[in-house]
């Protein structure tokens, strides 16, 4: 018996590919916008949008345009020479973000690994911490990627268990919680408090109105820089530029990625002022691809389509449509809906823990919705920031439609 197109490409992935995800039963084959297309041609709606990294739709054709034709001319000199686009880049991100310098870099962990080494450099050079004794606070239920810094920092078993040795000098608080942090901040071996101004992974947690502010300003009377892991937050995710502008917190250190290309390739950035920046000095950091002409064309593009389309405000706008269409479902089993802009997560009740947020998945994926669970009962719901009204309202029927059913 011959297997389907997708049963085909599944059964690929079983036998030659890492077992390192579980994904739904979904093999995508063509994006545009908010929608998806398996290979078999049905349609879906993007609800998970390649986990924030696709806010600007799948293929934005600006962003493919600029990407074709540097494509044609350059795409790589690495960093042992200058080239006519890096420059250009730094300038224009620098100003669209209101810092002094950017160091470029490829993945969102790498943007976070440069932080952490950033912040370090700056606390034996500048602060004047003894050698090695640095100390970066980190919130308990973080999500910085997949490295072994990452993982040192994380308080999820699924992320750490089994990689240890892990990296010392992570002081591990409690998240939206200014006691424990002011508490940390005694140590004075601090160099740096690390966090997610909204954490996506442990299931949209979003923090008490002001507590953003207020641990920037008990990091700045302590002397510790105060760094904004937006890489998932971050270009209009949660319906401001940054979701620290929430707070109308300016972060000493800025991490981004994901939608900084548009989901077309992997670029990260790190932001920040003179002072913490000019303590790496050349040869002591970078990376091969980290800056190349393609990747600065790429990101100057999807940073105008941001603008240009107004995201911000259109995530601000659906995701209010979102969470009050979502609200008004009257379900046994949403026990809440929280989030900011378009970054939102449904919390599922599931007593028996029998898997019912899976289950839900699976049903939807059939409804035409994409999103996937994360830790057990919850559901994120991310699409692309491009989505309409008239989109949302539709998804929002059919995320109530598909509920009814269980
Ligand atoms: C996976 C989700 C997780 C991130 C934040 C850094 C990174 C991420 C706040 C690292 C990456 C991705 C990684 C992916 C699942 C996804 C994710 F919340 F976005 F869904 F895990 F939290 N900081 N998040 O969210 O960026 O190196 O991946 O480019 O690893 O399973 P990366």
């Amino acid at each position: 018996m011959s297997l389907t197109k997708s049963q085909h490409a599944i059964a690929l992935e079983d036998k030659y590919g890492a077992h390192n995800y579980h994904p739904l039963p979904v093999v995508l084959a063509k994006g545009k916008g908010v929608k998806v297309w398996d290979v078999e041609g049905k349609e879906y709606y993007d609800f998970l949008s390649g986990y924030s990294a696709l806010n600007q739709g799948h293929c934005h054709p600006a962003i493919v345009k600029a990407m074709q034709e540097q494509a044609e001319i350059l795409t790589l000199t690495s960093r042992a020479f200058y080239n006519n686009i890096l420059g250009e880049y730094e300038q224009y991100i620098t100003e669209y973000f209101g810092f002094d310098r950017v160091l470029p870099m490829n993945t969102g962990v790498e943007g976070d690994e440069t932080a952490l080494k950033l912040c370090r450099k700056w606390a034996y050079t500048v602060k004047g911490i003894p050698d090695n004794e640095a100390k970066i606070i980190v919130a308990i239920d973080n999500f910085m990627g997949r490295t072994i810094a990452a993982v040192s920092a994380s308080t999820d078993p699924s992320s750490y268990k089994g990689f240890g040795p892990y990296v010392p000098g992570f002081i591990k608080i409690p998240f939206n919680d200014l006691t424990a942090l002011e508490e940390a901040l005694q140590d004075k071996n601090v160099a740096g408090f690390m966090v997610e101004p909204i954490q996506g992974e442990a299931g949209v947690n979003v923090p008490d109105e002001g507590y953003l502010s207020a641990a920037a300003a008990l990091c700045k009377k302590n002397n510790v820089l105060f760094i904004a892991d937006e890489v998932q937050t971050g270009i209009a995710r949660t319906g401001k530029l940054l979701a620290c502008d929430h707070d109308q917190v300016k972060p000493d250190i800025l991490v981004l990625g994901k939608a900084l290309s548009g989901g077309t390739m992997p670029v990260s950035a790190v932001l920040a002022s003179d002072e913490i920046m000019l303590t790496i000095h050349p040869g002591e950091h970078g990376s091969t691809f980290g800056g190349n002409p393609l990747a600065c064309k790429v990101a100057m593009a999807a940073l105008e389509v941001v603008k240009n389309e107004k995201l911000a405000e259109n995530a601000s706008a659906m995701g209010e449509i979102f969470r009050t269409g979502i609200r008004k479902i009257d379900s046994p089993l949403v026990e809440l809906v929280r989030g900011k802009g378009l970054l939102n997560a449904i919390v599922i009740k599931d007593e028996e823990k029998n898997n019912l947020a899976w289950d839900i998945c699976i049903k939807l994926a059939e409804n035409g919705i994409l999103a996937k669970p994360t830790h057990g009962n919850i559901i994120r719901f991310a699409p692309p920031l491009v989505i309409t009204k008239a989109e949302m309202e539709y998804c929002v029927g059919q995320i109530a439609q598909t509920l009814s059913t269980f």
